[in-house]
């Protein structure tokens, strides 16, 4: 073995420091059990929720509150999967969450920074101090990736199936993450410029260190997930001459940027904020 894997040049696994010390929930003890993976194209068990996509645990009050906000334009396919699923795992982990599903409603390239940022501001409206920002196609497969917020902000997709479970670089930001209100708030949110894919959750965690939160994440077992499978898509051509600009924008472009209005939808398993 050792042979064909020196003729095959595999290195060893690069040695990441997850931030634990930073990562750890108010002495919470997460409960870690995975999911079979054949179960999540059809899970349909869970508790009736509020209109809006809103849970609480009735027989315990929870400690999380949580805002699940997931950027969205025409993927019905995901979006059921998606919804079906996140209900049934959110409530096994016994935390009051709602889900905002933010639709671009034009024909621009899709903006998912612009479009989490609207979603955090419609959550903040309603006193969610946990923000999870999640693309729909990211199915979590372990109950102790608790969806809450930690001390310093989390990257909680670090282990996918896409990237054969590996990191494939250490400030990756993107896929699924977990910030506080208040350090969304901090680092004026994430910027409105990139359109198109790719760069503007390396933008966001430029952002984080800049104001001194560097993200922590959780060991790997625990930060399983999967990819509903799609196309690749194209990514943008003036994302690295955004990233350059990332620093100097910081103050200007975000949350307080917004321009254009939503209009809120109350459907039976999450919130609809439709942007155009
Ligand atoms: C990176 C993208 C991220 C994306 C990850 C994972 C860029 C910026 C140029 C350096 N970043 O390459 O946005 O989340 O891949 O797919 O393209």
């Amino acid at each position: 073995l050792q042979n064909i894997a020196n003729e095959l040049d595999l290195r060893k696994p690069i040695e990441i420091d997850y931030n634990l010390k930073n990562c750890t929930y108010h002495g919470v003890v997460l409960n870690n059990e995975d999911i079979n993976i054949d179960s999540v194209y059809v899970t349909k068990t869970f508790n009736k929720t509020f209109i809006g996509g809103e849970y609480k645990p009735s027989r315990c009050l929870p400690l999380i509150k949580t805002a699940l906000i997931v950027p969205y334009r025409s993927r019905p396919n995901h979006l059921n999967i998606f919804l079906n699923y996140m209900h049934s795992f959110l409530q096994r982990q016994n935390i009051h969450y709602r889900i905002f599903i933010v639709d671009q409603n034009d024909t621009s390239p899709f903006n998912r920074a612009k479009m989490l940022n609207f979603g955090a501001t419609e959550a903040m409206k309603h006193k969610y101090n946990c923000l999870i920002l999640h693309d729909v196609d990211l199915i979590p497969i372990n109950t102790g990736n608790i969806y809450g917020c930690t001390k310093v902000p989390r990257h909680m997709s670090s282990s996918l199936d896409t990237f054969r479970y590996n990191l494939p670089y250490l400030t990756l930001f993107g896929g699924a993450a977990a910030i506080s209100s208040e350090h969304f708030k901090k680092v004026h949110g994430m910027s409105n410029k990139f359109y198109g894919w790719g760069g503007e959750d390396d933008d966001f965690y430029r952002r984080l260190v800049q104001n001194d939160l560097e993200p922590c994440r959780f060991p790997p077992e625990i930060s399983r997930y999967i990819m509903l499978p799609h196309e690749k898509q194209k990514a943008s051509e003036n994302r690295f001459k955004l990233l350059e600009e990332s620093e100097q924008n910081q103050k200007t472009d975000g949350i307080s940027s917004l321009s254009q209005n939503y209009i809120v939808k109350l459907e039976d398993l999450y919130t609809h904020i439709i942007v155009s």
